[in-house]
């Protein structure tokens, strides 16, 4: 019988490893072996009807596929069973990160999760190398970690994890909850999610050992398909920033061998010069060891190292790596052993001078001694007059300094020390 084409692309979406037709062919005759088909490496119209039908496993998958739409749980009682285990961890803490992992979603939905010991349950777990009997094969360490089917019968909600990964409770290796709690959304009906700061979203990123919180996207998406349960314990989701919203206000911008950093909450955006459409990513997949929500940064270009500030502490960072002996407390660099924290720090090349603001004062610190000025700490608005009492976040260029101060931006001439424009803060990624 004839196979339309189009049923070809189906199969290498279906099988995303096969690139060239041979490996579809040989995916097939594998498949048509598993089932107990006639081998032929063509995908006949039995093997079509095969891949039609919810029992066989790879079906939900294709429908999936095959018929993009909302596929739900019909009913909100869902029962789970771990089926095996990786010699990882410890049987109670993969038990724990499952279980951990399915209260991310029933918090915010109706949805109820029963684990069960024998028998079927809707989402079956396990861990599993290689081939593993679905015909998504893992790959060894790295890579793909994870997968997991959309809601349906049979495999549809079974959830399958790499056993080549190294699982951990912690941020070696791959986290387990934080994998599961991801695999559980497609269990539930998820799909991945463009937003980077979304659990749904397809990288991973350890995240931190502070209590995990589901972001806004996530409960969107998941209330979209169930809507809300009784009561949510943690109800503050957060929400990730909109570079074009008009209220928006910056943590901190530094400059990084060329492209600006400007960072906000869990995130920043990489703005190239010559690209006007800026990148955003979680600070963490970025430096993994760095608190969230910085105070500031700055970039002394000549020993090629950012600075990161948060509280009393500074990180020393040459490209992605953390410098040794750091972080350091402030005082090292002569602040006042009692302040708490910085606002804002910038570099100034052409006087290789760091200023430092903090409330409504400002510090001037000599790069190339490593000690502040003399006659330190001033009045921001003795010397910026017109900028507001204190400052967000600031960057220099050409002869300017920019300042923050909430949704709006001051540009300063150095020169004639006087403000030049005023902006919104939005204004930076061109909005
Ligand atoms: C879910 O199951 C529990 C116990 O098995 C039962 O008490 C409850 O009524 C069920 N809820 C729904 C909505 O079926
Ligand atoms: C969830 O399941 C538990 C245990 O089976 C049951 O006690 C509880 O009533 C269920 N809740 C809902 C909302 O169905
Ligand atoms: C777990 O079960 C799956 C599916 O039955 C199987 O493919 C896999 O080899 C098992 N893994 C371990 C570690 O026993
Ligand atoms: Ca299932
Ligand atoms: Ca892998
Ligand atoms: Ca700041
Ligand atoms: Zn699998
Ligand atoms: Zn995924």
């Amino acid at each position: 019988s004839v196979v339309p084409t189009v049923w070809k692309l189906v199969l290498l979406l279906l099988f995303p490893l096969a690139k060239s037709a041979n490996t579809v062919a040989s995916k097939l005759r594998e498949m048509q072996a598993f089932f107990g088909l006639e081998v032929t490496g063509k995908l006949d119209e039995e093997t079509y009807e095969l891949m039609q039908k919810p029992r066989c496993g790879v079906p939900d998958v294709g429908e999936y596929n095959f018929f993009p739409r909302k596929l739900k749980w019909s009913k909100t009682n869902l029962t789970y069973r771990i089926m095996n285990y990786t010699s990882d961890l410890r049987r109670a803490e993969v038990d724990r990160a499952f279980k951990k992992a399915f209260k991310v979603w029933s918090d915010v939905t109706p949805l109820n999760f029963t684990r069960i010991r024998s028998g079927i349950a809707d989402i079956m777990i396990s861990f599993g190398t290689k081939e593993h009997g679905d015909f998504y094969p893992f790959d060894g360490p790295s890579g793909l970690l994870a997968h997991a089917f959309p809601p349906g019968p049979d495999y549809g909600g079974d959830a399958h994890f790499d056993d080549d990964e190294a699982w951990s409770d912690d941020s070696r290796g791959y986290n387990l909850f934080l994998v599961a709690a991801h695999e559980f959304g497609h269990s539930l009906g998820l799909e991945h999610s463009r937003d980077p700061g979304a659990l749904m979203f397809p990288i991973y990123t350890y995240t931190g050992k502070t209590g995990f919180v589901l972001p806004d996207d996530d409960v969107q998406g998941i209330q979209e398909l169930y809507g809300a349960g009784d009561k949510d314990p943690n109800p503050k989701h957060p929400k990730t920033p909109e570079k074009c919203d008009v209220d928006l206000s910056l943590d901190a911008i530094t400059e990084l061998r060329g492209e600006m950093l400007i960072f906000k909450d869990r995130f920043f955006w990489r703005l190239h010069p010559q690209m006007v459409e800026a990148e955003l990513v979680l600070l963490k997949s970025f430096w993994p060891e760095l608190p969230n929500k910085i105070d500031a940064a700055y970039e002394n270009p000549i020993k090629d190292l950012v600075f990161m500030f948060k509280g009393k502490k500074v990180w020393a960072l040459n490209g992605y790596d953390i410098v040794e002996d750091f972080p350091k407390k402030i005082y090292e660099m002569g602040f006042p052993k009692e302040m708490k924290r910085i606002d804002a720090a910038v570099h100034i090349k052409d006087f290789g001078k760091t200023l430092f603001f903090t409330g409504n004062k400002y510090w001037s610190y000599d790069e190339e001694a490593e000690v502040m000025e003399a006659g330190y700490p001033r009045l921001i608005e003795e010397e910026f007059a017109g900028i507001g009492d204190r400052v967000d976040a600031v960057y220099y260029r050409n002869g300017y300094l920019y300042f923050f101060n909430g949704p709006l931006q001051f540009e300063y001439s150095i020169w004639s020390k006087r403000i030049v424009r005023v902006l919104h803060t939005n204004s930076i990624f061109w909005c």
